[in-house]
């Protein structure tokens, strides 16, 4: 079999490149949604030949996340539900880039290079979130993908961790679930019911769904939990618009409320993002101030819950924590202290902590932002299984942790599972938010943006906690930061958006600002600032 070069050149021309360089990045490609047809297009091809390569199914999932609802994007998914292969980050790159007249011989160019067969079977799976224009851009990714083959599976409207879980589904042959979007409620809310434990109080909680697809899938999971679970969505989309001043994004840099919800004092309340793979947990406490629960204290609480039962089953497996240089130092600290777990810190983006988490036994990831989950490798899932099958004196705990495992989606972090996950342990500790925030407490922290004539100038180093360039930055923030108690800040060039990002945490809120602000002037002088200087307002 070959391509069929006159075939794809016809279709192809319907979907001339505009005038725009295009980057597949630690998110896919992300921008305005009326300029990527013609890469959509391409990635239909592309996941079709990754799907020959593969010789399993492959995802394509179309989503911007907490960007505008304007913006679009695309992202592909591996087999086993993982982030694409590096090493097609760049074939995907240049197809995005690609002629339409001369997309052929590029694609035979990836057929040789990775030496594909072209007769494997293949399907291509996709999925989009809520934004209007998704349905174009999806039927653009199976036009392509049908130049290549015939087969595809449109799953329609999901959040971006369910099309991962069906993705490793299909690929597993059911041994993760099934391959279904009712597979994955049926297999998540089965492991939460069995692990809840005591006549709790009615579980009820308020979920932020910034009008994206998470406010909807929550509901569907609500059907399956019955009435232990009380969900109250707000921001569902029928009113708002996406990711607008809601949303997991915007309750963490702006560190207040969403709009378009009623918060009482100790109301337990979650945001999610625009494609649901991020959540944050927040109320207001009884000094009636906003109390934010981000990532690190997610990573927290369920590192401390497995330790504690692999301690209580004396199984002895290696636990650590992935982090990136957006954890609170507060959360660092706790970790390696008082639970006592090694903790790495790497660049940001999903892949590099999952690529990380792969290297332990149990391994714990979360960015700040909310976006995490827990790996658990064979070695450790056998071992857990032959604990619990023994009548060994702790297998009630084993037995436990093995339902533990069917309610994470270790695919990718996920809103939704990573909230079952949290009020999970937080039922089996009789913990309230209150008690949950009180494990340790943050150090204020800020971040900011500084628009500068091009970002790429800062580069970094040490998992983007220092900067080498422009040439005497560094120095500046280490001045500024060796100043304040507590201090530390670090700067690095955004992945999705034309910014720099500055980051500052210190002893109190003051000193935090200030120093936030004094480092964001220096990126602006040192790195060419354009339009106002950062101030504080
Ligand atoms: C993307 C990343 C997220 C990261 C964020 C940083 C994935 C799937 N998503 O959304 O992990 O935190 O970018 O954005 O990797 P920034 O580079 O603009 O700060
Ligand atoms: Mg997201």
């Amino acid at each position: 079999m070959s391509i069929n070069i006159e075939t794809l050149q016809s279709v192809a021309s319907q979907y001339p490149l505009p005038a725009v360089k295009f980057t597949y990045g630690t998110a896919g490609f992300r921008t305005k949604a009326d300029l990527l047809e013609p890469v959509m297009f391409r990635m239909g091809l592309l996941a079709a030949l990754r799907s020959k390569a593969t010789q399993a199914s492959i995802g394509v999932m179309i989503t911007a996340s907490h960007n505008p609802v304007e913006d679009n994007g695309v992202k592909l998914i591996d087999p086993m539900g993982e982030m694409l292969k590096d090493s097609w980050e760049s074939y995907a790159t240049s197809l995005a880039n690609c002629r339409a007249e001369d997309l052929g011989s590029a694609l035979e160019a990836i057929v040789k290079e990775t030496g594909l067969d072209l007769n494997a079977k293949s399907c291509v799976c996709l999925a989009r979130d809520t934004r209007p224009s998704g349905l174009k851009l999806a039927e653009a990714v199976i036009e392509g993908a049908k130049c290549i083959q015939k087969d595809y599976q449109d799953y329609g409207i999901l959040s971006t961790p369910q099309l991962h879980y069906i993705v490793r589904c299909i690929n597993t042959n059911g041994q993760y679930g099934e391959p279904t979007e009712e597979g994955y409620y049926r297999k998540l809310s089965n492991a939460f019911l069995k692990l809840q434990i005591g006549d709790q109080a009615k579980l009820g909680v308020k979920v932020d769904g910034a009008n994206g697809v998470g406010a909807d899938k929550i509901k569907q999971l609500q059907k399956y939990l019955g009435n232990s679970v009380n969900i109250s969505v707000f921001n569902d989309g029928t009113s708002g618009k996406l990711n607008d001043k809601c949303g997991a994004d915007y309750v963490k840099i702006n560190q207040c409320l969403p709009e378009g919800i009623r918060v009482q004092p100790h109301e337990k309340c979650v945001s999610f993002d625009g494609d649901a793979d991020r959540i944050l947990y927040f109320y207001i406490g009884k000094d009636n101030e906003f109390k934010l629960l981000d990532g690190d204290k997610m990573s927290t609480l369920i590192a401390s819950f497995i330790k504690d039962l692999l301690s209580k089953a004396n199984l002895k497996l290696n636990l650590g924590v992935i982090q990136t240089a957006y954890a609170n130092g507060r959360s660092t600290e706790y970790l390696q202290k008082s639970v006592d777990v090694p903790v790495s810190c790497v660049k940001t983006g999903v892949k590099h902590l999952h690529h990380k988490a792969l290297e332990y036994d149990i391994g714990v990831y979360f960015e700040a932002n909310g976006h995490g989950t827990v790996i658990f490798s064979d070695v450790a899932v056998e071992k857990i299984k032959s604990y619990a099958l023994l009548s060994h004196i702790r297998s009630k705990e084993m037995s436990e942790l093995l339902d533990f495992i069917n309610l994470v989606n270790e695919t990718v972090g996920d809103a939704i599972s990573d909230f079952l996950v949290i009020e999970t342990i937080l039922n089996r500790k009789g913990y309230n938010l209150n008690d949950w925030n009180s494990m340790y407490s943050d150090l204020p922290n800020r971040q900011l943006k500084v628009k500068v004539k091009d970002r790429t100038v800062i580069k970094t180093i040490k998992a983007e906690t220092e900067t080498t360039s422009p040439e005497g930055l560094q120095e500046e923030i280490n001045k500024l930061v060796s100043a304040v108690k507590a201090g530390r800040s670090f700067v690095r060039p955004s992945g999705t958006e034309d910014v720099v990002r500055v980051y500052a945490e210190a002893e109190t809120r003051s000193l935090t600002d200030e120093l936030a602000y004094a480092v964001a002037n220096k990126v602006y002088d040192f790195a060419g600032g354009v339009g106002p200087r950062p101030q504080a307002k």
